[in-house]
């Protein structure tokens, strides 16, 4: 049977010519051949470690670190939903344990393999009140720490809608050799130096920067990889979709009703009325409007005056991404990630998207504010 598939997926000389191994593997090439010269993220990380002169290829294993624990993370979102009906089976559960929340199990994975990976020192996760040092000898000579959302929008898997991990990457600024300090995790955005998220949708996707340019790589299940599919991801500098919880619209300031108000008037020559488009999931609503070109607002409120999302494990790696991809993030003022946080779990008013939509907005904001401060 003739194939066209790369020889490092032959079975060995000796197999028989025929029968259900090899049908196996025919179907498995015929799937495999349109992208023949795929480049896997393992493939890809250690590519683009020459980039760095001096790197010792530590922040590439912490990568792929990554690359696993999500792949882990993906089986175990993918079997939500069973838990009850394996567990009713006694499949799961057997010694009579409590099902966890995904998210702690998420929250786990990632954790565990942060620990034994030992290129870090030591972790913050929005499931975690302190940040965690590793006291072990290999992790405490890491360069790096990491933050990350385990399971982000975690309120979304009982109804299987598109939930996420996002991920941020630092250099320690404690020395090497002792344990991570708060001031390695309380660093502002613009020192990152890798960022990512990970979408759990109708396919995963690993999208991730380490400050040149986005690539984004989704998993292929036959063979378990992360295989790149969007290189160079770029926004439009404009879109036609605005993402907000409308319901926080008469609670939040006034500039941001007045620019979802223009963004659903109707105009030929920019697109308008503009289509609203929320999931409340902010890994799928970023996703979706780093590709198609959006904007997401998550203000603050009179319900939650400092904003809800978080300033260090959800706004700043989303931040770097979208400004790697040509666009921006900000409070409505300033650029998110020139924030000096005080706080692990600091919130803030969050704005991200197309640079054009961005500007708008933000001018909205400022022509309120200038105008009460005119009248008073
Ligand atoms: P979480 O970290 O508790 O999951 O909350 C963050 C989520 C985001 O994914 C989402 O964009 C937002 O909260 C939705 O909030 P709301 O339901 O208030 O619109
Ligand atoms: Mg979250």
């Amino acid at each position: 049977m003739a194939s066209s598939c790369s020889p490092m997926l032959l079975l060995p000389q000796e197999k028989p010519a025929d029968g259900p191994i090899l049908d196996d593997l025919s179907d498995l090439c015929t799937k495999l051949s349109p992208m023949y010269d795929l480049t896997t993220l393992d493939e890809f990380i250690f590519d683009r470690q020459a980039d760095f002169p001096f790197a010792s290829g530590d922040l590439s294993r912490l990568l792929t670190d990554i690359g696993i624990a999500s792949k882990i993370v993906n089986q175990k979102v993918q079997r939500a939903g069973l838990g009850d009906i394996l567990g009713a089976q006694g499949v799961t559960n057997i010694q009579g344990e409590e099902q966890q929340k995904l998210d702690l199990v998420a929250d786990q994975v990632f954790m565990s393999s942060f620990r034994n990976g030992g290129m870090v020192c030591g972790l913050a996760s929005e499931e975690q009140d302190d940040f965690v040092a590793f006291d072990n000898e290999r992790s405490m000579n890491g360069k790096y720490i990491v933050l990350y959302d385990p399971l982000d929008g975690s309120s979304n898997i009982d109804v299987n809608v598109s939930i996420g991990t996002i991920f941020s990457i630092y250099r320690r600024v404690s020395p090497v050799g002792g344990p991570a300090t708060m001031e390695d995790f309380l660093q502002p955005g613009n020192k990152q130096v890798a960022a990512g998220y990970v979408l759990y949708g109708s396919s995963t996707m690993l999208v991730y920067t380490t400050g040149r340019g986005v690539n984004g790589f989704t998993l292929e299940q036959s063979i378990g990889e992360f295989c790149l599919s969007h290189r160079d991801l770029k926004t439009p500098n404009a879109g036609r979709l605005y993402s907000i919880n409308e319901g926080n619209l008469k609670i939040c300031h006034p500039g941001i009703g007045m620019y979802a108000d223009w963004c659903r008037e109707t105009d030929k020559s920019t697109g308008r009325p503009y289509s609203g488009r929320y999931i409340g999931s902010l890994v799928a609503d970023f996703h979706r409007n780093l590709i198609k070109g959006g904007i997401y607002i998550y203000p603050d409120t009179t319900a939650a005056p400092e904003g809800k999302l978080r300033l260090l494990y959800e706004c700043n790696p989303l931040a770097f991404v979208i400004e790697q991809a040509g666009g921006r993030a900000s409070n409505g003022y300033t650029n998110v990630m020139d924030i000096i946080p005080s706080q692990l779990h600091q919130r803030v008013s969050y704005f991200v998207g197309s640079p054009g939509m961005m500007d708008r907005a933000e001018a909205y904001l400022k022509e309120v504010d200038e105008k009460s401060v005119s009248e008073n």
